[in-house]
């Protein structure tokens, strides 16, 4: 399978951790591209020029990173980190934190005034909801020890990581210390450290 990604995506290192937990990692070709640049070649993978996107061995390219998690998931069914009802709120949630935190970043650079901006505040303000959500169902949903990670692990750790790389100015370890505590070892497992954003 080959992986199209860079190095600054939040998504694509959520699939990228998410083929290590799934011990798929040497399957996995990574391709580096620059999707803003969108190159005849990889518009050909992807017509909207966004990374991540999964080439599969039989050549179809797989788009949207929780679609690329269901595939990856299929591969290797067992043990399942795609899990309970619980599990997928939390994974929708880290998709969407994600999605306001991106879209924050994205926004600032290209659109003038953006401060100024009413997506801007709703953005933030949905930045600061989703974070005290999941800081009220995280407390209750540790993860265990030396276990794979969860897909909804990936997705909110990937999204509090990206916080610290582009959004530094939300503290939300201050706000939200039962996250910080639950991030700490989540932080440390190779697949997040031999993915960091660069
Ligand atoms: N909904 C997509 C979003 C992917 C996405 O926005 N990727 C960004 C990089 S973080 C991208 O390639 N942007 C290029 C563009 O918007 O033209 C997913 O879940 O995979």
């Amino acid at each position: 399978m080959k992986l199209y990604l860079n190095g600054t995506s939040p998504y694509a290192r959520v699939v990228r951790i998410a083929a290590i937990e799934k011990q798929l990692e040497d399957r996995l070709e990574l391709c580096w591209v620059d999707p803003w640049q969108s190159s005849p070649d990889f518009l050909a993978k992807n017509p909207v020029s966004k990374v991540p996107v999964l080439e599969t061995d039989t050549g179809e390219s797989l788009t949207e990173t929780l679609l690329i998690l269901f595939y990856l998931d299929r591969q290797q069914p067992t043990p399942t980190l795609l899990d309970s009802p619980e599990g997928l709120a939390l994974l929708g949630l880290g998709q969407a934190l994600i999605d306001a935190a991106f879209q924050t970043v994205i926004y600032r650079k290209y659109a003038e005034n953006s401060a100024q901006h009413p997506l801007e505040k709703r953005r933030l303000d949905a930045i600061t909801r989703t974070l005290a959500t999941i800081e009220e169902q995280i407390s209750t949903h540790k993860t265990a020890k030396n276990h794979a990670l969860r897909f909804c692990d990936i997705a909110i750790g990937v999204a509090l990581s990206y916080l610290d790389f582009r959004l530094q100015e939300i503290d939300w370890r201050t706000d939200f210390p039962h996250l910080a505590q639950w991030f700490e070892p989540v932080s440390h497992y190779r697949s997040f450290t031999v993915t960091r954003f660069q």
